[in-house]
């Protein structure tokens, strides 16, 4: 299975990616999280990233290619990935085509989580709380949502034109959520 989950920031792609990936035995690949570990290790590419992170706004393109492409070389792929924070623009949703189209893995789904603004903002305030990231104080979130609108929403015409896409209500219990994600999912053979 290899599957993209897009959703605004908040609407659970992570938390939701990590219950698929113990049921389905695949790849968990979170550009969130890759960029949060180069930040971590105090690399250069995590210095340059994590100014931008703060504030809200996307890492350059051709940063995240190369995170993309090099995690994507790794034999755990071969059993299959749910990609998680990639593509946020439609030159991304572009480059992860020919990322892809190279290895011979093509997607089988799009799975997109709908959930409001208002549930958006209380769900990262409380983590914000819980968790402390920067990128979660309320000037970063207005930031996030206005980028997702901008760049990311058209990523969801991108795939609803290919008829890949499959679009779900991503309020309710965490439960609920990945039930109605696997009802949406092309079965194995
Ligand atoms: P991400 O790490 O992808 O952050 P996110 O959008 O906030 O996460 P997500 O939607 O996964 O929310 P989560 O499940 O955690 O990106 C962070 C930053 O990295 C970006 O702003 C950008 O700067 C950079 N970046 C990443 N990818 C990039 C790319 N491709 N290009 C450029 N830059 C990139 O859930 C959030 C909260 O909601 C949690 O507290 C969770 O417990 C709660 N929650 C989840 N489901 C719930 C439910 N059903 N009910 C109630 N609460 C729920």
């Amino acid at each position: 299975m290899r599957l993209v989950l897009l959703g605004p920031p908040g609407s659970g792609k992570g938390t939701q990616a990590t219950r698929l990936k113990e049921k389905l035995g695949i790849a968990h690949i979170s550009t969130g999280d890759l960029l949060r570990a180069e930040v971590a290790a105090g690399s250069e590419l995590g210095k340059q990233a994590k100014a931008v992170m703060d504030a809200g706004n996307l890492v350059s393109d051709d940063i995240l290619l190369g995170m993309l492409r090099s995690r994507l070389s790794q034999p755990d792929v071969a059993k299959g990935f749910i990609l998680d924070g990639y593509p946020r623009n439609v030159a991304q949703a572009e480059a992860l085509d020919g990322v892809l189209a190279d290895i011979g893995q093509p997607l089988d789904a799009v799975v997109q989580l709908d959930v409001d603004a208002d549930q958006l903002i209380e769900r990262l305030a409380g983590r914000a709380k819980e968790q402390g990231r920067a990128d979660d104080s309320p000037d970063a979130v207005r930031q996030r949502l206005q980028v997702y609108t901008q760049q990311t929403a058209p990523v969801v015409d991108f795939y609803a034109e290919r008829g890949t896409l499959a679009r779900l209500d991503g309020i309710g219990e965490l439960e609920e959520v990945e039930a109605r994600i696997h009802a949406v999912l092309p079965k194995a053979g």
